[in-house]
């Protein structure tokens, strides 16, 4: 990997949001190619976290400034991701379940879709079935990100929210997040699953054309 990026690396690892923040900057006008600084600089130590995680070797405190300086990193980033669009080729709605605060995926779904031309409304984490259904308004997709094996039902409760209110023909329901699977996003009755950002943008332009 570039010297550059493990820099980067060890900064999101090490929660130093200052050092991520700049490095990104330096990286981008070295340049680097923005998706290496995505995957190598920003991805790829929150996978490293997560292991460290799991092994007890960092506990909360760790995951959430590791989580804050990738965050900042990210927000760097987005404007250069979503250059890369031509105009929308459609709406889409995203949002962490209710019961649920992680967010750094689905801002990079969300990073993803606009790259890939969608424009976006990021409703936030935590949010209710219904903020999902309204929020959904003159929007073709709708992609939901839970983490927590305990928010997953919380996914079902949307789809059904979606029922009742009778929009549920009107917009495509996506699903990713790490404890999810293809065969409970069909048993949920969701239009589709993506177990990352990049094949998550991939299947937004499928579904508009289905
Ligand atoms: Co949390 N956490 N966390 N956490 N956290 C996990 C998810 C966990 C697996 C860690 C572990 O135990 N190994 C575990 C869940 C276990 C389970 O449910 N089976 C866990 C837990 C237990 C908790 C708490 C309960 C801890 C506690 O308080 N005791 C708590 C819950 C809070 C809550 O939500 N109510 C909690 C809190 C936190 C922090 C706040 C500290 C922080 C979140 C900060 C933030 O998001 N702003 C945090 C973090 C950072 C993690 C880990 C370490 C990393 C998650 C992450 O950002 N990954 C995570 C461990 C792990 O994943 N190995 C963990 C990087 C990110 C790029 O990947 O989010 O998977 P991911 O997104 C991917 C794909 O999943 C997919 O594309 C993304 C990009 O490629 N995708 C979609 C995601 N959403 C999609 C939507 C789509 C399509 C694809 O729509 C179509």
């Amino acid at each position: 990997m570039d010297a550059r990026l493990q820099v980067i690396y060890g900064a999101v690892l090490n929660g130093d949001k200052e050092t991520a923040e700049t490095q990104v900057r330096a990286a981008i006008d070295a340049p680097i190619p923005v998706n290496n600084i995505l995957q190598d600089g920003l991805i790829a130590p929150m996978t490293q976290v997560g292991k460290l995680f799991e092994a007890q070797e960092f506990f909360v405190p760790e995951m959430l400034v590791a989580a804050r300086a990738m965050q900042a990193g990210l927000a760097v980033l987005r404007p250069l991701l979503a250059e890369s669009g031509i105009g929308p080729v459609g709406k889409v709605v995203i949002g962490t379940v209710k019961g649920d605060l992680h967010d750094i995926g689905k801002n990079l779904v969300a990073m993803m879709l606009e790259g890939a031309g969608f424009a976006v409304v990021d409703i936030g984490v935590d949010q209710a079935p219904e903020s999902f259904v309204e929020a959904a308004k003159g929007a073709q997709i709708v992609a939901m990100s839970a983490l927590l094996t305990t928010t997953m039902p919380a996914m079902k409760a949307t789809i059904d929210a979606f029922v009742k209110a009778g929009t549920r023909r009107t917009v495509k329901i996506l699903v990713g997040g790490a404890p999810l699977t293809k065969a409970f996003a069909q048993e949920i009755g969701a239009d589709g699953y993506a177990a990352d950002a990049s094949s998550a943008a991939r299947l937004a332009k499928e579904v508009l054309s289905r």
